[in-house]
């Protein structure tokens, strides 16, 4: 290990699928210690349960706070998956999240959140009476969310008294913040479940959550469904 490296998190699983439990852990530097330390230099080590031999990889993003593993078998192959998942270092929650399969020694990479955000990548635009829309034509998905329940306050920056918008607005539609593995306990593997925020007239407001399901086809995790929704409000006061 490169001085100043330490290891941040480590799981035991059969990764090779030799049926043998295999160490996996993730080293990094951390240059800004907190609760969620500030880290570079993050790469995912692989300590082979039967000779123990090394490997190891670095993903395409090795910087950012919290780094931290998940083993399970993602893709149905018997053989615990490696997520690796960390949050980026700026606020709203976005992250990085790959994962890989080590099956037979050889890394494979299942899931990368990059390629995941330029395919899910949506416009989100106010709309009269209370309404935003939020999509996406090349996924050919429309979602309209009613946002009448966010209170008088702050429908009146937007709105005029008789529903219409003062003036065209606009919000965002984050790129991945969580990605959860998601148990299929049927089956024995996980599917996950990928959240992005809806961000309305500044970073800090929060409209919704767009959230897909992901299951493993084979090839690559198709999207099951889509569902963009706002939070509920309270019945009573
Ligand atoms: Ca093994």
């Amino acid at each position: 290990m490169n001085s100043g490296n330490v290891i941040l998190d480590s799981r035991r699983g059969d990764v090779t699928g030799d049926g043998v439990p295999d160490l996996v852990y993730i080293t990094g530097r951390i240059t800004d210690a907190g609760e969620a330390p500030l880290t570079e230099n993050i790469t995912l080590v692989i300590e082979d349960g039967r000779d123990g031999s090394i490997r190891a990889i670095k993903p395409e993003h090795n910087a950012g706070r919290n780094p931290r593993l998940f083993l399970g078998d993602f893709d149905g192959d018997r053989a615990d998956d490696i997520k690796i998942s960390m949050e980026a270092d700026v606020s709203g929650g976005m992250g990085s999240h790959y994962i890989y399969s080590f099956r037979d020694y050889v890394f494979r990479e299942l899931f990368n959140s990059d390629a995941y955000n330029d395919a899910h990548q949506y416009k989100v635009y106010y709309n009269d009476f209370y309404r935003v829309a939020v999509g996406n034509i090349r996924l050919n998905k429309l979602f309209m969310l009613d946002i009448k329940n966010r209170g008088d306050a702050y429908l009146s920056q937007l709105y005029r008294d008789n529903g219409k918008l003062i003036a065209p607005a606009k919000g965002a539609a984050l790129p991945l913040g969580a990605l959860l593995p998601v148990a299929d306990e049927r089956r024995g593997t996980y599917d996950l479940l990928a959240r992005q925020r809806i961000a309305g007239i500044s970073d800090t407001d929060t409209l919704g959550y767009i959230e897909s399901l992901l299951h493993w086809n084979g090839q690559a995790f198709d999207v099951l469904y889509t569902v963009a929704s706002v939070p509920g409000m309270s019945i009573t006061a």
